[in-house]
């Protein structure tokens, strides 16, 4: 048996040599490409935000688990057979990453898969569109997404639109409060809220600039192990009607009720069931929103490289 690094991780060769050479890299996860988002917009998602984290001046390192490798750095073809339904691929957390590797199953990774594999390869920050959290009904379910712990243990700078408004954002808010992970809006103090730009939750903290971020997030791994969430709200021309969001998410909820999903279908059926109520706005919604915060990634990794070098 192999057990080595090299044997499990293949690394993009742009990937790898931007790492060799310290430049920015910010790793993108493929949960919300291939359970997350209906195609063909998944792979549009996909090609604009590996596009963003460019122009922001550093590599996009999309990663997945194809044909038994980790792969950091798939090139667009290798997400698209990913996200094939003859693939079948599964939702790849932290905890499976050792079971799908040894098993030979293709799978994407979520929040806290990916940076659980950025880490490892030592990538800094990651990119996706709202962070998991604590679920509504968690005081009976006890359905808290495994993103939060991921994030209490890995020092890797997320840029995400909050967390989904599909959750308990005040309970998830707490919780990344009590697990000591910091929590700043990228120009604001208002907790985004994902869909919309403002959850109405009061963030401490707000960074000006990506260079501020990166240098928020070193100092923060001098002192902590933990990561570091920069909330970065869509922009209000873009966020979805409040009224139609509110209808939309007491659908989804009665929806995942009656279907009675749990586990690592909540969330798919949730933001599925938005994009039917909301005849694809919510989906419009979530690809400005994780488009901007590729973006924003690509500018405080290049921040974070240049602060190191
Ligand atoms: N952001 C999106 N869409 C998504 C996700 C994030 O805009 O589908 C994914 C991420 O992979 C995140 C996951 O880690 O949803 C959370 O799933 P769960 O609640 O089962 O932990
Ligand atoms: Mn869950």
């Amino acid at each position: 048996m192999d057990n080595s690094l090299e044997s499990l991780v293949v690394l993009h060769d742009e990937v790898a040599t931007a790492l060799f050479e310290g430049r920015g890299v910010v790793a993108l996860e493929t949960t919300i490409v291939v359970q997350g988002l209906p195609a063909p917009t998944n792979l549009e998602v996909a090609r604009q935000c590996e596009a963003a984290v460019r122009a922001g001046g550093s590599v996009p390192a999309t990663i997945g688990i194809l044909d038994g490798s980790i792969i950091v750095g798939l090139t667009i073809e290798q997400v698209e057979e990913l996200a094939s339904p003859s693939r079948n691929a599964a939702k790849l957390s932290a905890r499976d990453l050792g079971v799908a590797l040894a098993s030979g199953v293709d799978g994407a990774t979520t929040v806290a898969g990916t940076i659980a594999v950025a880490h490892r390869v030592g990538i800094d920050v990651m990119a996706t569109g709202g962070l998991g959290g604590v679920h509504r009904d968690a005081v009976r379910s006890f359905d808290e997404s495994a993103d939060l712990t991921a994030m209490s243990r890995t020092p890797v700078l997320v840029v995400a639109s909050g967390v989904k408004s599909i959750l308990d954002i005040g309970a998830t808010l707490e919780r990344l409060d009590s697990l000591g992970v910091p929590i700043a809006g990228f120009r604001t103090r208002k907790f985004p809220g994902f869909y919309r730009s403002d959850s109405g939750y009061e963030l401490d903290w707000s960074l000006e600039s990506a260079e501020e971020a990166a240098r928020a997030f070193l100092h923060h791994r001098r002192f902590s192990p933990t990561g570091f969430l920069v909330a970065n709200p869509v922009a209000e021309e873009h966020q979805l009607d409040g009224a139609l969001h509110d209808q939309a998410l007491e659908s989804a909820l009665q929806k995942a009720q009656l279907l009675g999903v749990t586990g690592r279908e909540v969330t798919p059926v949730l933001l599925a069931e938005f994009a039917r109520f909301s005849e694809g706005r919510s989906v419009q919604v979530n690809k400005d929103l994780v488009v901007s915060n590729a973006g924003l990634a690509g500018h405080i990794a290049a921040e974070v490289s240049r602060a190191r070098r």
